[in-house]
């Protein structure tokens, strides 16, 4: 028995691991072929705390190797990415190459799984794909989308420990999944139909992005009316029935600021809400860049001289390096671009960086007139406040 995973990032990588310590076998499949040869050595391309330890382990074990070509096999699984295009609409190309890679692979009996997010219906197009070319195995294949739910930093544990979703194109499809997923998942699997769970794993993170767009709007709210935004949400959260989230300075990285957009593209009609809360989210990284900007130009003139500017945090998040749709590094670009002044870039994650040159965070705090935090890394918690900076939280680094 061998299971197949096409697309070696973030995710593909970890459950291809996770799965082949379990003693199966298992093959990844990357395009890349730099990727290839560095997991066939046992290390890995992507930072996520712990992966590389049980990658070595599973490759010096003999039960996980890496491939440019897909093999035969007996569960495949899609995991490659699904970007949007220009104009926000899905792009599920890589989905579909990946599929079509393994169609001529395919026999009876076998489990095809999508684990790349995807728009609702996806599923259902990739088996019709399947049974255009292979007719002959209508109804003798298994096939059934599970969103992958992990948070990067914690993919490990999440992989092992979050419930899982699983729905199949009919009920043999999902049970054959929930056999496969229970050989490794620890969390409750729950069956529904492929529609269902494509539409569940968009739910989730349009939630996500719709709740962090309510604390954002209450942000420039609160700024209009002189109003500490973080006593606001701490106080109101005191409501046994209130969980608000915290604002920041946009919403970043690759799942909660794309997949709404899943939505909104297909549903353009009923999703106002969700359309909403991405041209918010989107706002506040601009309106950050904006107030700092202004920051700038109201010390030039009171001052008579550039100031001395650190932009605190580059990473999509707190806490990790992860550097890729960051509204920190668009309003540090944004800010850069044409401001006559002294900036300091503070990234304490990323040693070095093909653009930015880092400086330490707390010399940067020490020598600048205006501090902008970007991002709530947990070092900079650490810095006493200087009511002779100006400073500009927007990340809630000196909330109570
Ligand atoms: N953010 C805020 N305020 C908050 C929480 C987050 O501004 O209160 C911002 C973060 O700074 C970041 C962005 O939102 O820029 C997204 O961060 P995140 O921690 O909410 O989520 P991701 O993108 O790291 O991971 C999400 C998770 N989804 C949910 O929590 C519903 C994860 O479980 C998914 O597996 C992942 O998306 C994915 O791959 O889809």
């Amino acid at each position: 028995m061998n299971t197949l995973f096409l697309g070696l990032g973030y995710i593909g990588l970890p459950t291809a691991a996770v799965v082949a310590s379990k003693k199966l076998h298992v093959t990844g499949v990357d395009i890349n072929p730099s990727v290839v040869e560095t997991i066939n050595r046992g290390e890995i391309h992507i930072i996520e705390p712990g992966l590389r330890e049980v990658v070595h382990q599973a490759v010096t074990d003999g039960y996980l190797q890496a491939t440019t070509t897909p093999v035969e096999s007996d569960v495949y699984l899609i995991v490659v990415p699904t970007p949007f295009k220009s104009n926000h609409e899905p792009d599920i190309s890589y989905v579909e190459l990946a599929t079509r890679s393994v169609i001529p692979l395919l026999k009876e009996g076998d489990l095809f799984i999508i684990e790349s997010t995807s728009p609702v219906g996806t599923t259902d197009k990739m088996a019709r794909l399947i049974f255009e070319q292979r007719p002959q195995l209508k109804g003798k294949l298994h096939i059934a989308y599970c969103p992958e739910r992990v948070l990067p930093g914690n993919v490990l544990y999440e992989l092992v420990h979050n419930d899982r979703v699983i729905g199949g194109i009919d009920p043999e499809s999902t049970e054959k999944a929930v056999a496969f997923y229970a050989q490794f998942v620890e969390g409750n699997l729950h069956r529904t139909n492929a529609k269902t769970a494509e539409m569940c794993k968009l739910t989730e993170n349009s939630s996500r992005d719709v709740q962090i767009a309510f604390a954002n709007e209450l942000s420039l709210i609160c700024d209009q009316a002189g109003i500490n935004v973080w006593d606001l949400i701490s106080l109101a959260n005191k409501h046994p029935r209130v969980n608000i989230l915290q604002p920041g300075s946009g919403v970043g990285g690759h799942c909660i600021a794309v997949d709404p957009y899943f939505i909104t593209a297909d549903f353009p009609m009923e999703a106002q809400l969700i359309a909403k809360s991405r041209e918010i989210n989107n706002y506040k990284a601009f309106w950050c860049a904006q107030k700092t900007k202004r920051a700038i130009e109201e010390f030039t003139l009171k001052k008579g001289r550039k100031p001395r500017v650190a932009l605190m945090g580059l990473a999509f998040k707190p806490n990790i390096d992860d550097l890729r749709e960051s509204p920190a590094k668009y309003i540090a670009t944004k800010v850069m671009e044409g401001e006559d002044a002294d900036f300091m870039i503070v990234e304490p994650n990323v040693e070095n960086h093909n653009v930015f040159k880092f400086i330490d965070y707390q010399i940067a705090y020490q020598q600048a007139d205006i501090v902008a935090f970007l991002v709530a890394h947990d070092p900079f918690k650490t810095l006493v406040y200087d009511k002779n900076k100006v400073i500009l939280d927007f990340c809630g680094i000196f909330k109570q």
